[in-house]
């Protein structure tokens, strides 16, 4: 079936297509816009698939932050299919490159890698939020806190990077902002003691999800692992399944960077997520197959821009439309 059929029937309705579709279009629209541009020029200098429009293929995906090793994997797999198809034009190409994306993203299997966010039906559900400074952690709750509101259900912050004041602060307004209370303590304090808190309020408020908040020091990375152990085991000791998700947030815009951030993480704490922000700041959306092909861990959310409402639940078939909206024909 071809991509954009496949891609059309994932929804119940033609509404929420247009919505997660607007949304995708619009936060990727730097990575489109060059790649596409980049795909309609290859396609355009090439009549026939060979050799050399593959080489430039390669050029274009590592040039999107694709990674070098994901790239090889794709050309690989597109060489084959290729050749089975019997394809010669090189605009046929276009819709084999978007099914291999995907397929490249999601396994084998015909997808449904569980990226919904373990959310527990009837307790306490506690997330905790790790990633260097700036790279959209704080933002990131706010969002995540006003969709589940919006969900009905009731949430909590708690401010756990107290490194600086400003930081405790701005969750602060996010609070306000959404409509949710967040525990904090004074800038410097011990940052356990306020998820602590934030664990003893949760349950005595009949709280359903507890986002917390840390800083984002990777200077001392021995520091970071003891934070981050510490914090986990105060989690721990108040509820034996928490933390139920263990975020971790990159910024797409900082490419390869994110990369490395993500191994070092991965070394201090279990991350059993990935958010990646800020796809609407940069052309190397690509990234995000990097990391989900070099790391093993799957992006759950994305951020698409700034405002309250761009988190959206990271969708492979979406994040490739969003790429390919503009060069893929309708049938
Ligand atoms: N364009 C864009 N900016 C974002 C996104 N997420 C976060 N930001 C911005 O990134 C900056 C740092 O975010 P912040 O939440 O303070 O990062 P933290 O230090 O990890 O808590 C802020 O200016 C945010 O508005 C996103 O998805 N898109
Ligand atoms: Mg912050």
């Amino acid at each position: 079936m071809s991509f954009l059929k496949k891609w059309k029937e994932k929804f119940t309705s033609k509404e929420k297509q247009e919505e997660v579709s607007g949304k995708y279009k619009e936060g990727l629209s730097k990575t489109r816009k060059s790649f596409s541009e980049k795909i309609n020029d290859l396609v355009a200098r090439y009549r026939k698939v060979d050799e050399e429009f593959f080489e430039d293929l390669e050029e274009i995906l590592i040039s999107a932050d694709v990674g070098v090793s994901t790239v090889m994997e794709l050309i690989e797999e597109l060489e084959m299919e290729v050749k089975r198809r019997n394809i010669k034009d090189t605009s046929e190409v276009k819709q084999v490159i978007s099914e291999k994306l995907v397929e490249i993203y999601q396994g084998d299997d015909d997808g449904d890698e569980n990226i919904s966010l373990n959310i527990q039906a009837d307790e306490l559900t506690v997330i905790l939020f790790v990633g260097v400074n700036g790279v959209g952690k704080t933002t990131t709750i706010g969002k995540l806190a006003h969709q589940l509101k919006s969900e009905g259900k009731e949430v909590l912050l708690t401010a756990g990077d107290t490194f600086r004041a400003g930081a405790i602060e701005q969750l602060n307004e996010w609070g306000k902002r959404v409509g949710v209370d967040v525990i904090k303590h004074s800038e410097g304090s011990d940052p356990a003691a306020v998820i602590y808190d934030g664990i003893r309020a949760a349950k005595s408020r009949n709280v359903d999800v507890l986002l917390c908040d840390t800083a984002g020091r990777l200077q001392n990375k021995v520091n970071l692992m003891n934070e981050l152990a510490k914090v986990k085991r105060v989690i721990e000791r108040e509820i034996p399944n928490a933390p139920h998700e263990v975020l971790l947030v990159l910024d797409a815009t900082t490419g390869q960077n994110a990369l490395s951030q993500a191994k070092t993480f991965a070394q201090a704490t279990d991350v059993s997520g990935i958010v990646l922000t800020k796809l609407d700041g940069t052309a190397k959306g690509g990234i995000v197959l990097a990391i989900r092909n070099e790391l093993g861990i799957p992006v759950k959310l994305v951020g698409l821009g700034e405002k309250v409402t761009d988190l959206e639940p990271f969708d492979a078939h979406a994040f490739v439309y969003g790429l390919f909206a503009d060069i893929l024909e309708e049938e």
